[in-house]
């Protein structure tokens, strides 16, 4: 119900901003939205499942390397529609933008940027279409906000690398058929490696038991004495940059993406303080809640500009990884703590799955965490403004 009354928030008129083709693209992805997930999404989470149908869908939508050129099977699009696709599948829920992102910004991204010619058509068109699903290991047990300590490790074995270690935390992990996994050489040096499903010694445990993110698999990956093929090297980069290089981007489409989970609840939220009457009055009518929601409104509006004037400095290749970090951190937390006050606004009605606030908000708690942490992104700010490293 609430979905198909969605008015999405634009009090600044950013729309204007945005070209035709922009729109469109935001339009489409917005009713597929619409009508694919809003129905199902409650119903998934409750059972900590991902609607794996979805997967093929969201290829044939063209989520999977909006920006990824033609030739290898993605759309061609800049970055602000890269961006309109993040925020519309948000507005659903983060689940499905994860799915979407690892895929496009740390799986197509690395193996499009650092791969050969040959890795880029093997497996760019079937990541695109969704026949594949990919996953993306850095963070290992042992280490997540510095992922330059990590202990898995390849040697090579003449005509194969031969991969040991284990990463935590990957989404997709027990689904995934290519898996980019950043692991040091013999030298300690940080090297990409496309890990396929079925290669001995590869398994891939789920992760169960989440309060966040139960529409999205979460698992491990753990690597005992894997014969990886040498053509399964990324050649195009050495060193922790490359990874790096990958968070860049998927952080930017979660900066856009949690623009959706806040208006999904601003939307409801106004809604239901014009419906909802006590003392004789809509709760609206209250100063209190008419607090809340100006200061929602204003919020979005600020994280809705901040994240076009982003993709315009990206689509000109002039973002810098501090100014990315500063807007996922901005907007992840503006987001969460709408998802809160908008739940307020609904009483004990906020708490169930009717509405879509508390499934935000838990969902919320891992986008916080995941891409590097709010903190660590604070850290990657004030580094950049005294230049002085404070994780030294
Ligand atoms: P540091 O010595 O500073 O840097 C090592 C090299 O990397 C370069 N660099 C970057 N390059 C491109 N983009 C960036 N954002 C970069 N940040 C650093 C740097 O210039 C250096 O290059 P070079 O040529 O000199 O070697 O590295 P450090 O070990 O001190 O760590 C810095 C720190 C803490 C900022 C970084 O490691 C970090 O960002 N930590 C957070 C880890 C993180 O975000 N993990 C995310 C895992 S993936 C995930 O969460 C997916 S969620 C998926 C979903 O959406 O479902
Ligand atoms: P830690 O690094 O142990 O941090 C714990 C706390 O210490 C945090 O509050 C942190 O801010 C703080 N802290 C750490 N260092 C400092 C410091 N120097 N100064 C101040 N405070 C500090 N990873 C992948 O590689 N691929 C994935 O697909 C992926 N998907 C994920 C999906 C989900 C649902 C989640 C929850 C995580 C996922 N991650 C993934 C892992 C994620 O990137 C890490 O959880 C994150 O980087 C933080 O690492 P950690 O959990 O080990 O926390």
């Amino acid at each position: 119900m609430a979905s198909i009354q969605y008015k999405h928030p634009d009090y600044f008129n950013v729309d204007d901003l945005f070209t035709d083709e922009h729109k469109l693209i935001r339009d489409s992805i917005r009713d597929w939205v619409n009508r694919r997930v809003k129905p199902i999404i409650d119903e998934a989470c409750q059972k900590h499942e991902f609607p794996a149908y979805l997967t093929k869908e969201l290829g044939e939508i063209g989520a999977f390397g909006p920006y990824i050129p033609e030739k290898y099977g993605g759309a061609g699009l800049d970055q602000i529609s890269y961006g309109l696709i993040m925020q519309e599948l948000e507005r659903g829920d983060s689940a499905v933008r994860s799915a979407a992102s690892v895929q496009s910004s740390l799986v197509m991204y690395p193996i499009f940027k650092f791969g050969s010619e040959e890795q880029r058509l093997k497996y760019l068109p079937l990541l695109a279409s969704g026949e594949k699903v990919g996953a993306f290991g850095l963070t290992e047990p042992n280490h997540g906000s510095d992922p330059g300590g990590m202990k898995t490790k390849f040697i090579d074995k003449g005509d194969h690398f031969l991969l040991n270690g284990a990463k935590m935390w990957i989404t997709n992990a027990s689904n995934a058929d290519v898996c980019v996994v950043w692991a040091k050489d013999e030298k300690g040096v940080v090297k990409g490696l496309i890990v396929e499903k079925g290669m001995p010694g590869f398994t891939a445990p789920e992760t169960h038991n989440k309060w966040s993110l139960r529409a999205s698999i979460t698992g491990e990956l753990v690597f005992d004495n894997v014969k990886v093929p040498k053509e399964n090297l990324l050649p195009g980069v050495k060193g922790l940059k490359g990874p790096l290089m990958c968070l860049n981007s998927a952080r930017y489409g979660i900066a856009w993406g949690v623009i959706g989970a806040a208006c999904d609840c601003y939307d409801a939220a106004l809604r239901y303080s014009l419906e909802r009457k006590q003392f004789n009055k809509p709760i609206g009518g209250f100063q209190l809640t008419q607090k809340k929601l100006a200061e929602i409104l204003t919020e979005i509006t600020k994280a809705q500009l901040l994240a076009w004037r982003l993709g315009t400095l990206r689509n000109n290749d002039k973002a810098t990884p501090a100014q990315i970090s500063m807007a996922k951190r901005n907007n992840v937390e503006m987001a969460l703590k709408i998802a809160r006050d908008s739940r307020q606004i609904l009483g004990a009605m906020g708490i169930t799955g009717d509405f879509p606030m508390m499934r935000h908000m838990m969902n919320l708690e891992s986008v916080i965490t995941y891409e590097g942490t709010h903190d660590i992104h604070l850290l990657i700010t004030g580094m950049d403004i005294t230049g002085i490293n404070a994780f030294l």
